[in-house]
């Protein structure tokens, strides 16, 4: 069943509109939630835009508008707006309907998502939220085509097949096609995947404290990227695409095991300096809680530690450390968050969040947030990786989730994993990399605080 737009069928509307066009993904209702409010907050005031629905009668179609929508409510003239059907049933039967009544091209109102036409032409949805339910939307859609458009003798038998089940609506901002501005959202030195692996092989934790390693602690919501975060990274440095940590799409975490994992050297293959701890997901109901994420700050966890949401952990727990070194503790922790999943971000995956915030900043431990899925959440960034820290779209969103979390805006790192890749990609390196050797940083900086502690605690003891 189709449920994006193919590479032909950006081409096809994209000449529709006056080609060489870009489109952005800007709304999408599995993403961004089904309803006016939703729609409105992500469409309002971005220029001209595309509407695209998809059924489960496998029917492609929807509307373009050169006007911008808003939640004033009116019509609003736009001699350019058309309708369209890209697929009937499967079959790509790509056509175009002129609008008729200019004046009444679109209907901006915001108790309702996309409105064309003066005569109920197409109403895509009302208020809602409106939930899944199994496949599809049941959105209570109208679709009298024929009142503002000229539609050429078809009917919503021969555009839609008589059938309002969207399994997915999406709005696109039609750009120009060169968006992407010159000036990148974060000023980066020139730096390659090469480079970025030597500092990396070179790093060596503060010395003087007895510390060969450092723990950089992953936590975020079931899916969000933990797993394949250390993926990509072992991937670059075994030279190949691996998948040593179980990653994938569940409704419970797949990660059940606290794993501190090591990343090997490609030029020995010695254990490099640091670890990247993987934990169990976030999630409402069970997962886990602040208590078993404070074990794991402190270091009372041992490697392969087996969760269990029905036994929260305690120094009766199989393994538990109970005089954790320096070196068993967490040194700096990264929040990792799904770029899709901001804008509807659980209340209760944040709490935790927070929670976990306060307790690492009584311990002074740094925190960022690698922020993930950047791919998914940009349609330029999609086609052309390279272009992650050029994306206005990339930008505001960092903006967005240090806000969100309360971290400045250095702290809020964007990476694409590895997931569909079967090679290499220096442009999904490098983000990586570069969000690792932060990490590093970081992680001395928790260091160097330790050793001021002991300095300070040294001279009360002998200098006093
Ligand atoms: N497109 C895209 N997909 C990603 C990215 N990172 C992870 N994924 C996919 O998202 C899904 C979940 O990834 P995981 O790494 O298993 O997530 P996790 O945080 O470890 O999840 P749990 O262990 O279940 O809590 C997988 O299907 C990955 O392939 C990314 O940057 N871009
Ligand atoms: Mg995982």
């Amino acid at each position: 069943m189709a449920k994006s737009l193919k590479a032909g069928d950006k081409k096809q509307l994209s000449k529709w509109i006056g080609g060489n066009k870009g489109l952005e993904l800007i709304y999408q209702a599995s993403r961004d939630g089904c309803s006016a409010q939703a729609f409105h907050k992500k469409c309002d005031n971005k220029g001209p835009t595309l509407v695209v629905l998809y059924n489960t009668a496998n029917c492609v179609f929807g509307g373009y508008s050169s006007a911008s929508w808003n939640t004033t409510a009116g019509y609003v003239n736009d001699p350019h707006a058309f309708l369209f059907k890209l697929y009937y049933k499967g079959n790509y039967e790509p056509k175009l309907f002129q609008t008729t009544k200019p004046a009444y091209a679109i209907c901006c109102n915001g108790s309702y998502g996309p409105i064309f036409g003066a005569g109920h032409d197409l109403i895509c949805f009302g208020t809602g939220p409106y939930p899944k339910s199994g496949q599809y939307y049941q959105v209570g859609a109208v679709t009298a085509f024929g009142d503002s458009y000229n539609m050429q003798g078809e009917t919503a038998t021969t555009i839609t097949g008589d059938n309002l089940q969207f399994t997915e609506i999406e709005v696109y901002r039609v750009t120009d096609g060169k968006t992407i501005p010159d000036e990148p959202w974060r000023k980066l030195p020139e730096t390659s995947t090469k480079e970025l692996k030597s500092d990396i092989d070179a790093y060596a934790p503060l010395p003087g404290l007895k510390v060969n390693h450092v723990n950089i602690l992953l936590i975020g919501a079931v899916g969000a990227g933990k797993s394949s975060y250390f993926n990509s990274i072992n991937s670059i440095f075994r030279g190949h695409v691996t998948s040593q940590a179980c990653s994938g799409s569940s409704e419970h975490s797949l990660t059940t095991m606290y794993r501190m994992y090591k990343v090997r050297s490609s030029e020995n293959g010695h254990p490099l300096k640091f670890r990247l701890c993987d934990t169990r997901g976030l999630e409402e109901g069970q997962g886990m809680d602040t208590s078993d994420l404070v074990a794991v700050l402190d270091g009372h966890l041992p490697d392969r530690y087996q969760f269990n949401p029905a036994v929260p952990i305690s120094p009766d727990t199989s393994g538990y450390k109970k005089n954790p070194t320096l070196e068993d503790k967490i040194h700096c922790i990264a929040f990792v968050i799904d770029g899709c999943t901001v804008d509807v971000f659980p209340d209760k995956i944040l709490q935790n969040i927070k929670s976990v915030q306060l307790r690492a900043n009584q311990r002074g431990i740094p925190q960022v947030v690698l922020l993930t899925k950047v791919d998914k959440v940009c349609q330029l960034v999609e086609n052309n990786l390279s272009q992650v820290f050029h994306s206005p779209t990339v930008g505001e969103l960092v903006d967005q989730v240090a806000q969100l979390v309360g971290l400045p805006r250095a702290h809020v790192l964007p990476v694409k994993n590895y997931e569909k890749e079967m090679d290499l990609d220096q442009n999904v390196d490098v983000p990586a990399l570069l969000g690792l050797r932060q990490m590093l940083r970081f992680a001395d900086d928790y260091l160097y605080n330790s050793l001021d502690q002991r300095c300070s605690l040294y001279c009360v003891r002998y200098c006093n």
